[in-house]
């Protein structure tokens, strides 16, 4: 059961979908309802506070630090562009504001706010959460599944989980997924492996990964072309010297299997003749300052105003320019500084140089105060000050930005994907954003944004995925082999081996960073077995997320909300589920040949020594040691399911779905439904098939 609770007067984020068929919202107005799980106090602010249970958990909060279990630390709900990621960072790029607290009493709770929510989960308190908001205007949600009480009052909500075997949090994640629509598909080549790399600088390095790649027999499908291919990083041109023609360029990478997916950047640069600016000025298309005037930011082309992405026509303005690429052959894209970032804004940059000013006045008498507060001067860089210096216009409402921040990217994503309704009416599109707020996922997927090439951001990867999932975003990824810093063999080795499973598989690495296309290390063979199994596993991957998608479920989930009763399979974090069949149990640690693993029940260990050779072995419920060299990969099929492969391949275009290899425990009857379309169509249920394979 959902209810809504609507306190005061809140913005419309649209977080919710607009054509919600059967479940009302509405059915308990009564505020009675949500005290029963949580204290409200609207006095100063919005805060809601629950006494937790020892063995209470709490799920959720998408992309966020930490564990699965978000017990023991505080979050705060604000896109934040921060390329370091460490253990002590509260807000990442997205804004994801869905929690449940599994336990006795479980329920789920939506926080549809916009601006900064805070969450404190058990971090000042251990058996406290609270949630605090400085407004008292939003939408919460409470969702729970009924079943304690045996009371399903809401006639317009029928419970979804009659079923009282559900796992409490599989029954609140799928209504609250239901609630919020249902989540974007990429096209089937997506699924392919991306090489992406801050730095390609012209056509030359492009041709120069293709080739690295398909010489060296390493499945490929796509390069990610990061700012440099555009004329000053203008958003919507391509550099004439350095990619003289993209069609041609775009036409010769298909024949050889491969996409494009270009990055397109938030702000639109400030030039005289540079239309988009142009006409983004003289429509109002841009956010404007308190006084009127379009607001200033610098990011990398230097100043650039920023496209109100609130504003319904500055949307589809902005939205109708991807044709240009579109029509450049492109069918992918990756919106990137969504937040959006701000390195510097004119007045934060006058405000510094005065606090210079003062600091100098007082060089004579020099204080250690000032020694730092000089330091700090300069640090203006994505100064949540900008956030309060420029407005939207929503639906002729002037709003300061701070009070919408998180909404900024997801309008960002969804202008691309409501014009390529219109620019590609018959195919899906690639679309993924750094930036983003519950919403979004029905527009485009995301990736994690900068992670660094530390072994604790793979373990990272592997904790974030299912929470992703929670709220929605089932596209995602992290950068394999780590962003920031100099990745090693190793880590990108058992990264990729991680990889291989997440739908957006993109190795992507920061400029000055040691280049990390695979070829670029010594055993390619190691690489290529583990990208050709990739290609082996696509058509269930595939069929799982789109099975995903379409039941509201998890495509990756935490071994907790299988077996809710199992203590140890409620603590392990570092295994997940897999769609129905498959148990992963990635290496994350440098210098291991292998890891504890635990089985809430017997299941059998797969070990590829290649991409074609395997051994399979039963396992007994219970903790295991399994070895896994950095050339293997391992994982485990659940009892009474089926795993097909298909053939290895180079790309998406030479899948073989007539040929699949279905693996399972021997000597029972086993099935598998395969979902399969032509990958490319938007009417999943008319020309989307189910294959039943059968051992
Ligand atoms: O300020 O376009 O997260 O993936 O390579 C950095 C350059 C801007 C941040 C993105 C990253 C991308 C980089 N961008």
């Amino acid at each position: 059961m959902i209810q809504k609770f609507r306190f005061g007067t809140p913005i419309e984020t649209e977080a919710t979908a607009a054509a919600l068929p059967a479940i009302s919202v509405n059915c308990a107005q009564d505020a009675a309802a949500l005290a029963a799980y949580v204290n409200l106090n609207l006095k100063k602010g919005f805060t809601l506070s629950r006494t937790l249970a020892d063995d209470d958990a709490v799920y959720g909060l998408g992309e966020a630090n930490r564990g699965i279990n978000k017990r023991g630390y505080r979050y705060v709900s604000c896109c934040t562009d921060d390329p370091n990621h460490t253990e002590e960072k509260v807000s990442l790029y997205g804004a994801h504001n869905f929690l449940m607290v599994i336990g006795k009493e479980s329920f789920g709770l939506f926080i549809d706010y916009p601006a900064d929510v805070c969450y404190d989960i058990g971090y000042t308190k251990q058996d406290q959460l609270t949630v605090t908001i400085e407004d008292t205007n939003l939408d919460a949600y409470l969702i729970t599944c009924g079943k304690e009480s045996g009371t399903d009052s809401c006639p317009a909500s029928p419970h979804p989980c009659a079923d009282a075997s559900t796992p409490d949090a599989l029954c609140i994640i799928r209504q609250f997924r239901e609630l919020i629509g249902t989540s974007y598909i990429p096209p089937l080549w997506a699924f392919g492996y991306i090489q992406s790399r801050w730095g390609y600088m012209d056509e030359k390095d492009i041709r120069r990964v293709a080739k690295g790649y398909r010489e060296n027999h390493l499945p490929l499908d796509s390069i990610s072309m990061d700012i440099d291919y555009m004329e000053d990083y203008k958003d919507f041109t391509v550099h004439p010297e350095r990619f003289p023609d993209l069609s041609a360029l775009s036409a010769e990478m298909k024949e050889q299997g491969l996409h494009f997916i270009p990055i397109i950047d938030a702000g639109v640069k400030i030039e005289k003749g540079y239309d988009v600016y142009e006409d983004g000025v003289k429509n109002n298309y841009f956010c404007k300052r308190a006084d009127g005037t379009d607001f200033v930011a610098g990011v990398w082309p230097g100043k650039t105003h920023f496209p109100d992405f609130l504003n319904a026509d500055a949307r589809k303005w902005f939205g109708g320019l991807y044709k240009r690429l579109t029509d450049a052959g492109i069918e992918g894209f990756w919106n990137d500084m969504n937040e959006p970032a701000i390195f510097f804004s004119e007045e934060g940059l006058e405000e510094a140089a005065r606090k210079v000013e003062d600091l100098l006045k007082r060089k004579d008498d020099p204080k250690l105060n000032d020694f730092w507060a000089m330091q700090n001067v300069f640090n203006i860089n994505n100064d949540h000050a900008d956030y309060k210096r420029f407005y939207h216009n929503m639906g002729g409402k002037k709003i300061r930005h701070d009070k919408v921040h998180n909404l900024y990217g997801y309008n960002m994503t969804r202008a691309a994907a409501e014009a390529f309704d219109t620019i590609c009416p018959d195919k899906r599109l690639l679309l993924f954003s750094r930036s983003s707020y519950i919403g979004m996922h029905r527009y485009g997927g995301i990736w994690t944004g900068d992670n660094q090439s530390w072994w604790s951001h793979l373990l990272l990867n592997i904790k974030m995925m299912p929470s992703l999932n929670m709220c929605g975003f089932l596209y995602s990824g992290a950068d394999l082999g780590g962003f920031g810093s100099h990745t090693t063999r190793d880590l990108l080795l058992r990264w990729l081996a991680f990889g291989i499973f997440t739908p957006l598989m993109r190795n992507h690495a920061a400029l000055g960073t040691r280049e990390q296309e695979c070829y670029q290390f010594e055993g390619l063979d190691d690489f290529r077995e583990i990208l050709k199994l990739r290609y082996r596993l696509i058509p269930y991957i595939y069929s799982e997320f789109v099975k995903a998608a379409q039941n509201n479920t998890l495509l990756f989930s935490p071994l907790a909300f299988a077996w809710p009763k199992d203590k140890a399979a409620c603590e392990v974090e570092d295994q997940l589920l897999l769609g129905e069949s498959l148990m992963l149990a990635p290496v994350y640690q440098q210098n291991t040949s292998g890891r504890t693993v635990y089985l809430p029940e017997g299941m059998l260990l797969v070990k590829f020594t290649s991409a074609k050779e395997y051994t399979l072995t039963k396992m007994d419920a219970g903790w295991h040691y399994i070895t896994c060299a950095l050339n293997e990969v391992a994982f485990f099929i659940r009892p009474g399911h089926l795993l097909p492969l298909c053939p290895p391949c180079e790309c998406t275009g030479e899948l073989d779905y007539t040929k699949f290899e279905l693996l399972g425990e021997a000597g029972t009857e086993l099935s598998y439904e395969l979902y399969t379309d032509d990958g490319y169509t938007k009417d999943i249920k008319q020309h989307g098939k189910f294959i039943k394979l059968a051992r």
